[in-house]
């Protein structure tokens, strides 16, 4: 069943079961995990370690994954109380209640750091990395699946267990570029010079001798469905293809745009389709996930180059994948997460982000992150790594959650992920706010008349006028006592309106 996967002659009596490999994880080691944003991730082993766990083997770990990871990682530790500790990012319901308790130690970290701050050693020793693998070549390197993430936690790691999984096709092979930089005072020049260079290796250099195991698996990624795109996130879309009409119209964007970031989850999505309607042509991708809105623009020939770490297709989307993967794994480099998101590179190509949030201030400030300032909901992601470095940084959002009980605009953010000083353009169903060249009460007037939602509009500019009135017009007039007033109310009443 694994026919010509394992090249590397030697390994082929390094076969194990899942469980054997479960029992080499110990209590209170540190584990690193290929997968990101859920693809590409372990799942034979986890599941057996939880099993292991929840018949009585005391078992608490440390989890180090790329980004997000299935419910055969995330999910099943947590419900069997492996996970102590977890970073950088999740999107799996179980895990998040657990990380809202004191159960579960979560840290939220900008995507591109874990890299390299494991290697710099902030996070204490890697004792194991367990890794998805569709081959595994002649000198015994490892080829990753449906994402690269944290390539180097192969090196980082004392051992690894790979997941040979046969149901990924081989074909991924071709779409790898593993490219690690050395660290300082040693790192040099990251050698991409545009979205589509190749600079590295189709494998994670690894060796025979640091594998312990490898099972065989045939687990497929359990890939989130998305919402269909409504009139809503269709208005999103169309907004944001007439701002980049008017931005080249004025000269600020070439006419293909620029290498274009785009973030996770059902609004991105949508906001990427509006590209897709639009007369845009000879795109290009520099970004993380690949969704289903970038195959689709693969298609219609619009993304002549499609750089992410990680491809997240909907069910849908899978299929599609794999019943043209020839094509597609021509069209597409999967890169370390430390280069698609590097700071460096987005800077030198010139990315134009598009991230979503989860609220906006009326000053610009965004909260991608936290509900009422308290739980956590996903984790900031890559949002922050491209946001701050673009060339210009875009936030989507719906002007209401919950029905309309929710304003995404809010006087003052609960929790703020990127800074006023970070982003460019806010984006909603009614219309953009371009925060450029102007002052905190300007865009304050901006973000309000142009994005609120109706209902909220006019409380949104009490709360503004007030607030000028009472500090005479300060460079960011703020109410400090009612600043979060409409978080206050949706807490005690439900809902944000008065
Ligand atoms: O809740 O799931 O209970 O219905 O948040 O909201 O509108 O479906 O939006 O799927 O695009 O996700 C910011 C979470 C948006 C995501 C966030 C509730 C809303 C709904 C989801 P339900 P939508 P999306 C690259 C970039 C951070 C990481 C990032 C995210 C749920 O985009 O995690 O950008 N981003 N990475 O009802 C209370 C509000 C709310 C709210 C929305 N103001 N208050 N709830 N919701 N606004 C990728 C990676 O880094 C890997």
């Amino acid at each position: 069943m694994h026919e010509g996967r394992i090249r590397c002659k030697e390994l082929l009596s390094k076969i194990i079961s899942a469980e054997d490999a479960a029992s080499l994880i110990k209590d209170g080691m540190t584990v690193a995990t290929s997968g990101f944003t859920p693809s590409g991730y372990p799942k034979a082993v986890p599941l057996a370690l939880a099993k292991q766990a929840e018949e009585g083997r005391k078992v608490r770990i440390n989890l180090c994954t790329g980004a997000s990871v299935g419910d055969e990682l995330d999910g099943a530790l947590t419900r069997a109380g492996v996970i102590a500790r977890r970073l950088p990012y999740q999107t799996n319901g179980d895990l998040r209640k657990a990380l809202n308790t004191p159960e579960v130690n979560y840290q939220d970290l900008h995507l591109s750091h874990v890299p390299q701050q494991v290697r710099y050693g902030y996070y204490g020793n890697i004792d194991v990395a367990i890794v998805e693998a569709c081959a595994i070549t002649e000198e015994g390197h490892v080829v990753p699946t449906t994402s690269a993430g944290v390539s180097s936690y192969i090196q980082d790691a004392d051992f690894v267990i790979v997941e040979l999984n046969v149901r990924q096709p081989k074909e991924l092979e071709k779409m790898h570029d593993i490219y690690i930089p050395q660290d300082p005072p040693n790192r040099q020049p990251i050698p991409l010079l545009k979205a589509g260079d190749r600079i590295g290796t189709p494998y994670v250099p690894c060796g025979p001798e640091k594998i312990a195991g490898i099972v065989i698996t045939d687990i497929p990624d359990a890939v989130r469905p998305l919402a269909p795109i409504d009139d809503v996130s269709m208005a999103i879309g169309e907004n944001l293809v007439n701002f980049f009409k008017a931005e080249v119209a004025a000269g600020r964007l070439p006419k293909n745009l620029l290498p274009l970031q785009s973030g996770v989850g059902n609004v991105a999505n949508a906001a990427m389709a509006g590209l897709l309607r639009s007369d845009f042509e000879n795109l290009q991708f520099y970004s993380e996930v690949i969704q289903d809105s970038a195959m689709d623009l693969i298609d219609a020939g619009k993304f002549v180059v499609c750089s992410g770490t990680a491809l997240t297709p909907s069910e849908e989307g899978l299929k599609r994948l794999l019943d043209n993967i020839d094509f597609y794994s021509d069209q597409i480099i999967l890169r370390p997460q430390e280069i698609s998101n590097n700071p460096e590179i987005a800077r030198r190509l010139g990315v134009i982000s598009m991230n979503t949030a989860i609220e906006v201030d009326i000053y610009g400030h965004v909260n991608s992150t936290h509900i009422m300032g308290t739980n956590m909901m996903n984790g900031i992601g890559g949002s922050g790594d491209f946001t701050r470095n673009a060339y210009l940084s875009i936030f989507t959002t719906t002007s209401c959650a919950k029905g309309g009980a929710i304003s995404s605009i809010v006087p003052m953010c609960s929790h703020i992920d990127h800074t006023e000083h970070d982003v460019n353009v806010i984006v909603t169903e009614y219309g953009v706010a371009d925060l450029r060249n102007k002052s905190p009460r300007e865009r304050a007037l901006e973000i309000i008349n142009n994005c609120a939602h109706p209902d909220y509009k006019p409380l949104l500019m009490e709360y503004y006028e007030e607030a000028l009135k009472a500090t005479k017009g300060a460079h960011t007039p703020h109410l400090i006592g009612h600043a979060h007033d409409f978080h206050k109310r949706f807490v005690e009443t439900g809902t944000m309106k008065k």
